[in-house]
């Protein structure tokens, strides 16, 4: 575990993309903007997108070779050392030809262009390594996956009553569910293929989960076997994969996962003793959102970089691209003046 976390430990600083179907929206649909959220990629949830609707964005995204380099680039640039792909959000798009679901941005888009693959070139040629974020938990696009009660509301999808189970705790967007069986048969066949796929077939280093319940078993129809399940895969896969706690398992260390993420854009009070990492945003959405204009300044990133830094830890910074893949100006901008204050060599 030690050895695994090194490079990590090392290398600090990593972006995120969180680049999805999402973008063409920008935060808006149908001419009504986001509901109860200022997150865009939640949009599909929020204002209750039918599926038809929702996979047509695929085609409203020209996204070029030139983009996606791009992204490497500006990391490498900022001094940043990792990233972090959204291969799949919780809409259930993966960005990648899975071969496991057809269930695709090439395919909706019907351009079949494989965006993790070119990602991966780039980061190859310019020394970035290539991390994955994978939605586990949530699947809007399932229909044996989660929450999804406006495309499957009409006794296609059973559910089951959360109060009976006597987990009345979960607030209102995750109270439909599928029953067990369902939900098995989305881990088997969807969510445990796709995650193989990412580390067999793309090389993938670090697998970022996104479950962020205290009680995961209990707040949510994941397993603790499913959890484990998925965790011994990847270790018999690739033992030099990193697993954050996001997945649903709390512990750190050698029994358990390889680093914490925190709340987003929270930092500690104090050092920790185990490797953590703290994803932030330069405004509130992760995903592009032409209505979220709350840009945080440079200064307060360089300050929580310090600061995270001196407490042990990782920072991952978002970038949120546009459709066609261009990152925001007040992004870029920052990205470059947070690189002349933390880039370690001339030509970084
Ligand atoms: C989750 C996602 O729902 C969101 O869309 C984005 O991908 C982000 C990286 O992760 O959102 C969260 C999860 C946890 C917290 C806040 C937002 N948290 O614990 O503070």
């Amino acid at each position: 575990q030690q050895d695994r976390v090194k490079w990590f430990e090392d290398t600090r600083l990593g972006t995120m993309i969180h680049w999805s179907l999402c973008t063409p929206a920008a935060g808006r649909f149908n001419g009504e903007v986001l509901r109860n959220s200022t997150y865009a990629e939640w949009l599909r949830l929020h204002n209750k997108v039918q599926r038809a609707d929702w996979d047509q964005m695929a085609k409203r995204m020209p996204i070029t070779e030139e983009a996606i380099e791009d992204w490497v680039v500006t990391t490498k640039r900022g001094g940043f050392k990792y990233l972090t792909f959204v291969t799949k959000h919780h809409d259930g798009v993966a960005f990648w030809n899975s071969k496991v679901s057809d269930y695709t941005y090439g395919n909706l888009s019907g351009t079949h262009f494989d965006v993790l693959k070119c990602l991966k070139e780039k980061c190859d040629k310019h020394g970035i390594i290539l991390c994955a974020y994978y939605s586990h938990w949530l699947d809007w696009g399932d229909e044996n996956g989660t929450n999804n009660d406006w495309d499957y509301a009409d006794g296609n999808k059973p559910g089951f009553d959360l109060d009976a189970a006597g987990r009345g705790e979960i607030d209102a967007p995750f109270r439909k569910l599928p029953t067990r069986e369902q939900y098995d048969k989305y881990w088997r066949e969807k969510a445990m293929p796709q995650v193989a796929e990412l580390i067999k077939d793309y090389g993938i280093k670090l697998l970022w989960f996104d479950c962020w319940r205290k009680d995961p078993v209990k707040e949510t129809p994941m397993t603790q076997k499913q959890l484990d399940d998925m965790l011994s895969m990847i270790r018999s896969l690739d033992p030099t994969v990193l697993v954050n706690t996001r997945l649903g398992i709390h512990e750190v260390g050698d029994n358990g996962v390889d680093f914490e993420t925190m709340a987003d854009n929270e930092f500690p009070e104090n050092k920790k003793s185990h490797t953590w990492e703290t994803a932030a945003t330069f405004n509130h959405s992760w995903g592009y959102n032409r209505d979220d204009q709350g840009w945080r300044s440079t200064t307060y990133f360089v300050r929580e970089i310090v600061q995270s830094i001196s407490k042990g830890g990782n920072v991952m910074l978002n970038i949120g691209p546009r459709a066609d893949g261009s990152i925001p100006q007040e992004i870029k901008t920052r990205m470059e003046e947070i690189g002349k204050v933390i880039r370690t060599n001339k030509e970084g």
